[in-house]
């Protein structure tokens, strides 16, 4: 059976593996290259086919800007099967857009410092992938270096998301906060996803027209960094974006020691590092509720709500191990219990949880392997197993789904996977999890 599974992973990724050196999310709902899940997709193929991993990077990091900016989504093709497309994000309105590649103007998570290490931990020919690495590790720097400079006005050392979309926890309900302070107009629009997903699982229309309001704005100012922070009514410092840029700057330091050199790189790395942990730690942190949390940078304020991503932070190391205890007794008093599959990606005790419908309650594969490894790293080792058998028993029981319900007993409701099927970042984190003790 498990080795049927392993396969049936295999399979999944190599079908969504494209002519053109990228891998599709999932058939129908997201037909193009995607910033984040390229990553994790990357860290999938690298047990098995090492040259599609790095294509996978390679295209990715291929579509970079003039300004060492990363898009979210790579518009490799013209499918017309998702909204909005290239014609509508006109990424060629900033001046150092790729001349090669249509894009959005906007990014998602900094993935790609920790894949490189995880790719070089998966070869098995180290001095192979250490070239690879040598070709684009200055690229990931690169991106680094865009984030600091434009996205951190207040020079703080944590940089601000403008979209919910650069978050991709693009439905939470910590964004409800955020719709409260907006009234956009109504967009005529043509939705693709609910063609291939139940509406049900998905964001309403009146959220679409706050998304697609964002964007408008910063089309305006032709996208514009300096603009955006000015005008933009999103403007939130994410504690899973920054952990995420924080766990791939170690991973940069890392790297850059193997290949040696590099010394005024690395030393920049380790004031970046420095600084946007004491911030995170400091800022992000919310004593009372146990969990980091949101800051809408806009309005200045918190946004309190818990939601996976509050626990992220044991990722890349930022919490001490005095407040990653206080992290997972929050995580397991709240999203724990023997009735619930671990974790949901938001607050099962909050009126807003909704255990079908996309980032508003499921589980989702990729959060659950970020923090098995986080978990690890402070020697959870009872909760970071529990992770690591729920994703691979929700898994086994549904499918590679794009997501689950959280919930082991669903009363009358058939149980089942939600969203795309056959989804590649859940096939690529299976393989991973199988093979990490
Ligand atoms: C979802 O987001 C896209 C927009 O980027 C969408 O709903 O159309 C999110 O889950 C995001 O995190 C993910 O990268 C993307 C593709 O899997 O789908």
């Amino acid at each position: 059976m498990k080795q049927e599974l392993y396969k049936k992973a295999i399979a999944v990724l190599d079908a969504n593996f494209q002519d053109g050196g990228f891998t599709i999310p999932s058939a129908g709902l997201y037909p193009f290259q995607w910033k984040w899940d390229s990553g994790f997709i990357a860290i999938g193929f690298a047990h098995y086919d090492v040259e599609k991993a790095k294509t996978e990077m390679r295209t990715l990091l291929d579509s970079q800007w003039g300004n060492g900016f990363i898009p979210h989504i790579v518009f490799h093709t013209d499918n017309d099967s998702y909204f909005p497309g290239a014609d509508f994000h006109q990424s060629e309105l900033h001046p150092l857009s790729s001349k090669k590649y249509r894009s959005t103007g906007m990014t998602q998570p900094p993935v790609s410092g920790f894949v490189l290490q995880e790719m070089h931990r998966i070869a098995e020919d180290k001095n192979d992938m250490l070239n690879f690495i040598k070709e684009e590790i200055d690229k990931v720097f690169d991106n680094h270096v865009y984030f600091y400079e434009n996205r951190d006005p207040k020079d703080e050392g944590l940089v601000y998301i403008y979209h919910n979309w650069e978050s991709g926890t693009d439905n939470s309900p910590v964004w409800d906060d955020i719709w409260d302070t907006m009234n956009p107009p109504e967009y005529n629009f043509v939705r693709k996803d609910t063609t291939h997903v139940d509406a049900s699982q998905r964001p309403s229309k009146r959220e679409y027209d706050h998304y697609l309001y964002i964007i408008d704005i910063a089309k305006q100012n032709n996208y514009d960094d300096g603009k955006i922070a000015e005008l933009s009514p999103f403007l939130v410092q994410d504690p899973l974006f920054n952990a995420m840029l924080i766990k791939s700057n170690q991973a940069l330091i890392e790297l850059y020691e193997l290949i040696g050199g590099n010394e005024d790189k690395i030393k920049t790395l380790l004031q970046w590092q420095a600084k946007s942990i004491a911030s995170f730690n400091e800022k992000l942190f919310d004593v009372e509720l146990g969990a980091y949390v949101h800051y809408d940078l806009r309005n200045e304020k918190a946004i309190r709500h818990i939601t996976s991503s509050s626990f992220s932070p044991l990722f890349a190391n930022i919490p001490s191990p005095e407040r990653a205890k206080v992290l997972v007794n929050t995580m397991m008093d709240k999203f724990g219990g023997d009735d619930r599959y671990l974790c949901a990606s938001f607050d099962p005790t909050n009126d807003r949880f909704n255990p079908r419908k996309y980032w508003r309650g499921p589980v989702w594969i990729n959060m659950n392997w970020m923090l098995f490894l986080g978990l690890k790293n402070y020697d959870f080792s009872n909760v970071a197993e529990q992770m690591k058998k729920d994703s691979i028993e929700l898994i086994e029981r549904y499918g590679f789904y794009e997501y689950f319900d959280c919930r082991k007993d669903t009363g009358n409701e058939k149980p089942t996977g939600y969203g795309g099927n056959n989804f590649s970042w859940s096939a690529a984190l299976y393989i991973d999890m199988v093979n990490t003790d």
